[in-house]
């Protein structure tokens, strides 16, 4: 078998599974959101890599059917623990460019909020740079009536794209996610803390809030809360854990 096809009967026989990792309110000290992270588990006990299998899933016409599955697991989860007494938690969904192509991506989320009764301001679609400067009016128009539910936008990764800012300017973005890459040195490399000191200013004369992935310490989670980002993610939390394990991260203090 070849790997498309056996990614092809892993979407009909429903083997993949949905990991967490919580995003914190570090202005605040409180679990704000959990970010969905699609896994493959293996037979022998391992997990592929969605770094490895979502390209494939892309270019073989696969994404659609994965994406429309990690939607949907993902709203329901989140509903799930609303009702048992998470009230506020949301949940954040990282989406592809591919996933606009067949102007579907609106009725699928729309459908997914129905169906899981979860409030559109509770879902976070997940989209990075490349995917907003590759635009069309085609995908900023999807863009646009996504938000006009109600539901929230992040930019992922950012920093790593391009340098064309001009994006910004015309699009309805809620949240910049600042790429670990500027975060992992923060503190020790000047170049860094400039960086990031700015990307902090300019996300919010834009009226972006920030959050800072791959916080590892608590030595730059301060270095951040000083300089005046919202939130945070990152392994001085968690890892991304399974659904059974989070439960546990949703009760505790930050
Ligand atoms: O979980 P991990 O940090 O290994 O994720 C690796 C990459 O895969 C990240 O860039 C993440 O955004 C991406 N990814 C994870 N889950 C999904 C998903 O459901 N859909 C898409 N398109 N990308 C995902
Ligand atoms: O591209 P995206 O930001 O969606 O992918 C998140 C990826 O970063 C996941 O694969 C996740 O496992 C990884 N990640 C999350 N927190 C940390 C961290 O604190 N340190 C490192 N090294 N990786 C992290
Ligand atoms: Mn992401
Ligand atoms: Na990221």
């Amino acid at each position: 078998f070849t790997m498309l096809q056996r990614l092809r009967s892993a979407i009909e026989n429903q083997e993949f599974t949905l990991f967490y990792q919580p995003i914190i309110n570090i202005k605040q000290h409180k679990l704000d959101c959990v970010e969905a992270l699609l896994r493959w588990p293996q037979p022998d006990g391992t997990m592929i890599s969605p770094e490895e299998f979502i390209p494939l899933a892309e270019t073989g016409g696969l994404i659609n059917d994965i994406g429309i599955w990690v939607i949907n697991q993902a709203c329901v989860f989140c509903a799930r623990m609303r009702a048992q007494g998470f009230a506020d938690l949301r949940i954040a969904v990282n989406l592809s460019s591919t996933q606009f192509k067949d102007n579907k991506i609106l009725s699928t989320i729309k459908q997914a909020l129905a169906h899981s009764g979860l409030p559109p301001s509770a879902l976070e679609i997940e989209l990075t740079e490349s995917l907003l400067i590759e635009d069309t009016d085609n995908i900023q128009q999807q863009l646009d009536a996504i938000s006009a539910l109600g539901v929230t936008i992040a930019i992922d990764d950012f920093g790593t794209g391009y340098s064309n800012l001009g994006y910004l300017r015309n699009f309805n973005a809620n949240h910049l996610k600042i790429d670990r890459s500027f975060i992992t040195h923060l503190g020790y490399n000047t170049l860094d803390d400039t960086l990031v000191t700015a990307m902090i200013k300019m996300a919010n004369s834009l009226g972006l809030k920030t959050i800072a992935e791959g916080i590892e310490d608590t030595a730059t989670l301060r270095k951040l809360i000083e300089l005046g980002c919202d939130g945070g993610q990152g392994y001085l939390w968690s890892k991304p854990v399974s659904a059974e394990k989070l439960t546990a991260l949703l009760s505790s203090d930050y």
